[in-house]
């Protein structure tokens, strides 16, 4: 009998396990547009726009390959809406004797497909290099679950960068050397662009058509959309882009939106890119002289360190992890995030942007309007469900370990030992937003007051019964207990009232 072999818009790789399981002169591949997937967060549309693309284009292949593919575009007026309502209308029209699949990013669809009513089987997703029980294996009984420790291991296991058992070099990371701040020459020109083809057209259509209204421009949609494009754009930023990444990954300008970044998560994230063959080709371009070690080993540390410890946290942590609130925060996320006005340049700079290409990088996602909305204490769940839908490589597994654990501490400090926070003064010296800012960064106090100073003092004084013992944090509450008591006052009077107009919708 027939079974169905389900393929989501994050499962587009030959090598899936649920294909490589099943039989392509027998079964029938099952892939559907449906809204609840498209709605369940205000995606960006231009993420809609890649995925769908990219689901139509992965559909053809197979499809070249010899499998028989069961499509529904989001239009078919047969469309039940649903991942399970697809299956299940799906199940009827080939009589099929069950439905296989592999594990999906999100806890949400692992509960929707293990509640069908039909024989189902989930396989694990191979495409990382630590399964669940080799995460769990490492995180039993440790006291602390640091990234650090588990990088090390991936790093044994895969040989990558590896001097027999020792790490090239002569040690294990070379963060220190990649925190050069903004350049005043950008000498990379940033990802390739690809024209939209027929299919991508098609699909802007319909997006602008459905989703038109979401936050988010749909306009010059450049994004590879196919494996083959894909690794094109990967090869391109090998030799522009890999040599400069590790000086300034933690740079940002406000004219360039990319600068040495790799913009390559959402092609791994969706299956267009396998992440250990990245990481080798990187690897290789250190082997042959073209890339220097901080740059190489920083990149390999962000796929087989942080993007696998991420995952594993996640499935470890369970379906409640997105609500967790430790900080008990409980502001709304002010219209800033949806592109409202604002006098905070660097705020400004970092949602335009990600309006524009779902796109922000690493520093831009962690210490704007991450840090921001740590230091207002805006409900973390509300913060989950932005970086959700606002970037082309949001997926619940990889996005919420990075808000609500690493940029929002609302797990409680299993991800980071310490907030993520600073004052204005880290932005400025990394970018430069601060020169045409509204805003003063060198002042403290004031009318013209830099948000971020005023607000840092406030987040470390109204938490300070959590943070004070932090070893890691002594020094800060150090210099703020031998300010002057005035200045401590004006410093959090002027911080609560900035907090009250943001919350009243000002344009802050
Ligand atoms: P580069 O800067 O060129 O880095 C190379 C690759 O390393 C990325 O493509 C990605 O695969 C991997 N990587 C780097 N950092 C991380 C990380 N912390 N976790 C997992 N993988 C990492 N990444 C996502 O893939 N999806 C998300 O939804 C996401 N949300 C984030 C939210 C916050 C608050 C923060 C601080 C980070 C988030 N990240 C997320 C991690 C990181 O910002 C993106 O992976 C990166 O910006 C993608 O752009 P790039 O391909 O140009 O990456
Ligand atoms: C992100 C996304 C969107 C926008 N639409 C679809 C869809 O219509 N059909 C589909 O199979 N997958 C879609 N996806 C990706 C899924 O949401 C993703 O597989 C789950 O969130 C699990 O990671
Ligand atoms: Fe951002 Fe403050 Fe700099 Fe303005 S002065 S850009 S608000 S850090």
């Amino acid at each position: 009998m027939v079974r169905l072999v389900l393929v989501l818009g994050d499962q587009l790789s030959p090598d899936l396990t649920a294909l490589q399981k099943t039989d392509k002169s027998n079964d029938v591949v099952v892939m559907a547009e449906v809204a609840d997937e498209a709605s369940y967060v205000p995606h960006h549309p231009k993420k809609i726009a890649f995925t769908f693309a990219a689901m139509r284009k992965f559909a053809e292949s197979l499809r070249s390959d010899g499998w028989t593919v069961a499509y529904t575009k989001l239009d078919d007026p047969d469309n039940s809406g649903s991942i399970t309502g697809e299956l299940l209308r799906r199940a009827e029209e080939y009589d099929a004797a069950g439905v296989v699949y592999t594990e999906p990013g999100e806890w949400r669809l692992i509960e929707a497909l293990g509640d069908l009513p039909i024989k189902s089987h989930s396989l694990p997703d191979n495409r990382f290099i630590a399964s669940h029980d080799e995460f769990d294996d490492w995180a039993d009984g440790r006291k602390a679950l640091r990234m650090e420790y588990f990088y090390r291991e991936m790093r044994r296991k895969t040989g990558l960068l590896m001097d027999d058992d020792q790490p090239e070099g002569g040690k294990w990371n070379y963060d220190h050397e990649n925190r050069k701040p903004a350049p005043d020459e950008v000498s990379f020109g940033g990802p390739m662009q690809f024209t939209p083809d027929e299919t991508v057209q098609e699909v802007l259509d319909l997006v602008a058509a459905r989703f038109g209204d979401n936050f988010g421009s749909l306009e010059d949609f450049w994004f590879a959309t196919d494996a083959g494009q894909a690794k094109r754009q990967l090869a391109h930023w090998l030799k522009g882009g890999l040599p400069k990444f590790g000086d300034f990954q933690d740079a940002m300008l406000g004219d360039n939106r990319f600068l040495y970044h790799a913009v390559i998560g959402l092609y791994i994230n969706a299956g267009l890119l396998d992440p250990l063959e990245v990481c080798q080709r990187v690897e290789e371009a250190y082997k042959s002289g073209d890339a220097p070690l901080n740059a190489v080993e920083g990149f390999i540390r962000q796929i087989v360190g942080w993007r696998e410890y991420v995952r594993g946290i996640y499935f470890r942590e369970g379906p409640d992890y997105t609500r967790r609130n430790q900080l008990n925060a409980q502001r709304k996320l002010p219209p800033v995030y949806w592109g409202g006005e604002t006098k905070m340049r660097c705020m400004e700079r970092t949602v335009a942007q990600t309006r524009d290409e779902a796109y922000a990088h690493h520093i831009q996602r962690l210490m704007v309007t991450g840090n921001f909305a740590l230091l207002a204490g805006i409900d973390p769940s509300e913060v989950h469900e932005w970086y959700l839908a606002v970037y082309a490589d949001a997926y619940e597994w990889v996005e919420a370990p990075n808000v609500i654990g690493m940029s929002q501490f609302a797990d409680g400090g299993i991800i980071a030992s310490k907030p993520y926070i600073s004052s204005g003064n880290y932005i400025k010296k990394m970018s430069d937003y601060c020169g045409d800012c509204a805003y003063r960064v060198q002042d403290k106090t004031g009318e013209d007051a830099c948000p971020f100073n005023l607000l840092y003092w406030h987040f470390l004084d109204r938490h300070r019964e959590r943070f004070s013992e932090n070893g890691r944090m002594g020094n800060m509450y150090r210099v703020w207990d031998r300010m002057d008591e005035e200045k401590r006052k004006t410093i959090l009077s002027e911080a609560d009232d900035f907090l009250d107009r943001l919350s009243a919708g000002e344009a802050v």
